[in-house]
């Protein structure tokens, strides 16, 4: 069968399997995602073991590892989560990973609420899944972060690999992480995120891309320097990367365990995948994305749970993390949120005393050594290297120029008022051939500049709004744009895809998604 014709068939079946024949189905979507913040219809539709696309980099396939891997515990957390995609996970794990490299799968479950979560899921374990799995059930609510290290605790394998609870990893997905830290016991090491749709659930490549983060302490997604690309080893190198995304990861366990686990004083959601990378870079070790580790994750439009109190943990944690790691670099974080200032966070002596007694680093070595591309604002700014300051006479080299057409309503995306507007909004319009400022250039530091004058620029503290144009920064995040498999027009730092939030409205709006590959999300540029 062609390429194509597989593709379709597919997306047939992804269609049936959305299908909503009865009340019943509907009732089952529509409370999914209330529950969950996606299809569980579909997802309980799946099953438990489903192949998934291997993604890999073509040069990843021929590459071998040693026999003799350390084994490795399996730890996964969860809250609320739907039974069928804690299932898919556990299983994708037990049908895609050599038993003799599986110590064990470790479930901890974070005092969920839902009734299928107990008596069900025990007896199915008990049933189906006897041996090698645990179920630890915590008496009370303690958040991601303590639920891990409750789950390490219970571990006893010499690596330890956390996953969400709403994972599919791919084919050969262990190995290659297991293989770097036998290298060496300090490299903590992620697999490439792939995207499991929160509404189709159909599985899709990402691009491979690093961590990095902003003053507001959010995560962000960067584009891998040249500089780090093309050793020997080509596309299946392990990529330094500044941070982690949190969720996927494996580290030695004693390592974990000497490194200071994670700070036990943060709550819930948020900042522990910052703070462990400053920790790993700062403290002696080193972080690691594998590109020929590819692990799906739902990634979702929001968090289908708060905290128990409903407090803002992100900002908890990110308070602990600045007063303990960033030393005068705080200042970066305060002034983006001065409310924060005087806001309590806790007692961190405990963690003060770990980076003592670790010895690490400080965070102006990190920010040189690891991150030299973060910029740095405000009075503590010290002349920078080049990159950041105006570009000057140099402009970059431009790829493509042309116009940015959206292949289902064939329009083209210019500017909302005049394209010289800076923060203007960006949306579909009937092509005009006559009209100079509907022009995109697109460069080679991956700018997408209308007009020859300003950026297509996602801002990055509030990632819920619409690109906008603005002057262009030459600093990259959040004005990298890259064109992308299916036609996908994907943004950098947020990890998502440019749409139209609805084809059939002449307003043409558009905003950032989740990529699915849907029409929507289909964009082409040319002259
Ligand atoms: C990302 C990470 C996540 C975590 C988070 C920051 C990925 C793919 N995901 O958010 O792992 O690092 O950033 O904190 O990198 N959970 C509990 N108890 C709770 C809340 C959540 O056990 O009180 C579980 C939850 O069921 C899930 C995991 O923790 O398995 C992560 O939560 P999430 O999926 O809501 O986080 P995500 O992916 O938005
Ligand atoms: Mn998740």
């Amino acid at each position: 069968m062609g390429k194509r014709a597989k593709r379709d068939i597919i997306l047939l079946i992804l269609l049936c399997q959305g299908m909503i024949f009865n009340e019943r189905d509907q009732e089952l979507r529509d409370l999914g995602y209330q529950k969950h913040a996606f299809n569980m219809l579909i997802s309980n539709r799946l099953g438990y073991h489903r192949d998934v696309p291997d993604t890999r980099n073509a040069a990843c396939k021929d590459k071998s590892y040693p026999v003799d891997l350390p084994v490795a515990s399996v730890v996964i957390c969860f809250y609320n989560e739907a039974l069928s995609a804690l299932l898919r996970t556990v299983h994708s794990v037990l049908d895609r990973t050599p038993a003799q490299l599986l110590h064990e799968i470790i479930l901890v479950d974070d005092d969920s609420d839902f009734d299928d979560l107990k008596g069900e899921l025990e007896e199915y374990v008990q049933k189906y899944l006897p041996g090698k799995i645990k179920v630890i059930r915590n008496t009370k609510r303690e958040g991601l972060i303590r639920g891990r290290m409750i789950g390490a605790a219970h571990a006893t394998g010499e690596v330890l690999v956390f996953l969400d609870s709403h994972c599919e990893v791919n084919v050969m997905w262990l190995q290659p992480l297991l293989a770097a830290i036998q290298q060496d016991q300090r490299t903590v090491v992620c697999p490439v995120i792939d995207i499991i749709s929160a509404d189709t659930l159909a599985y899709s490549s990402s691009p491979v891309v690093r961590g990095g983060f902003n003053w507001g302490l959010h995560f962000k997604w960067d584009l891998v320097p040249l500089s780090e690309l093309g050793g020997p080893e080509g596309a299946t190198a392990p990529i330094k990367s500044p941070t982690m995304a949190g969720g996927l990861f494996a580290m030695n366990r004693h390592y974990f365990n000497e490194l200071g686990q994670y700070d036990s004083g943060m709550d819930i959601w948020g900042g522990e995948n910052l703070e462990i990378s400053f920790r790993i870079w700062m403290c002696g070790g080193r972080l690691f994305i594998i590109p020929c580790s590819r692990v799906g994750h739902i990634f979702r439009k929001r968090r289908p749970y708060g905290s128990p109190e409903g407090q803002d943990t992100m900002t908890h944690n990110s308070l602990r993390l600045a007063h303990v790691w960033l030393d005068e670099y705080k200042e970066q974080y305060f002034s983006l949120r001065p409310d924060l200032r005087t806001k309590s966070y806790g007692n961190i002596s405990e963690r003060v005393e770990l980076r003592r007694k670790l010895g690490c680093k400080s965070f102006k070595w990190y920010l040189d050594n690891i991150y030299p591309e973060m910029q740095i604002s405000g009075p503590n700014a010290k002349p920078q290297q080049p990159i950041f300051i105006n570009r000057g006479p140099k402009r970059p080299k431009v790829l493509q120029r042309g116009r940015l057409y959206h292949l289902q309503t064939n329009k083209c995306l210019v500017a909302q008022g005049r394209p010289s507007q800076k923060g203007g909004l960006v949306v579909l319009k009937a092509c005009d051939y006559s009209d100079p400022g509907q022009i995109w250039i697109y460069n080679e530091e991956h700018e997408l500049v209308l007009n020859n004058l300003l950026c297509l620029d996602m801002s990055e503290t509030r990632s819920s709004d619409p690109p906008r144009l603005m002057k262009c920064h030459g600093s990259g995040g959040s004005q990298q744009w890259t064109f992308g498999k299916s036609n996908r027009l994907y943004q950098v730092s947020a990890g998502q895809c440019l749409r139209v939030v609805d084809p059939l409205s002449h307003k043409g709006y558009v905003a950032m998604a989740i990529c699915d590959g849907s029409s929507s999300q289909q964009w082409h540029l040319e002259g």
